[in-house]
């Protein structure tokens, strides 16, 4: 009972951020891109708290797939997000870049998601991921 008063008090604070514009809406912005450095760099990423930009494999269907990657990000605006390959991605392989919370996990700033896991699992805006998908070129 005290935590749904405590819910729904936070979700006005949050709809009133929003409307007073204080809040910029989460968002992936990612260009096809050159992975040769062993790099995978989105232009802009707008996270609504701390928390993770993740690569994702994925194909033409766009369903995320395993973690190659991922990068620290601060509650706000990130410019030139850059994240370590952590395996090899060949030219023509598609990439997800997908916004992820720091929570539920153990320890906080330590990336403890693994597909399909909660721990510092993947945003969601009106129920949809925030991400955008890209191809090595
Ligand atoms: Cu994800």
């Amino acid at each position: 009972m005290k935590i749904t008063t405590l819910t729904i008090a936070a979700t006005m604070l949050s709809t009133a951020a929003f409307a007073a514009g204080h809040a910029m809406a989460p968002m992936v912005m990612g260009a096809d891109q050159s992975v040769a450095n062993g790099i995978v760099s989105a232009e802009k990423v707008v996270a609504g708290e701390n928390g993770w930009l993740v690569v994702h494999r994925t194909d033409a269907e766009k369903k995320p797939g395993p973690v190659v990657g991922y990068a620290p990000l601060r509650e706000g605006e990130n410019i030139d997000v850059a994240a370590i390959l952590t395996e090899d991605v060949m030219p023509g392989d598609m990439l997800m870049l997908m916004v992820h919370a720091e929570m539920g996990g153990m320890a906080t700033g330590i990336f403890e998601y693994t597909l399909g896991a909660k721990e510092d699992g993947p945003i969601r805006i009106d129920g949809n991921l925030v991400m955008s998908v890209i191809t090595a070129q």
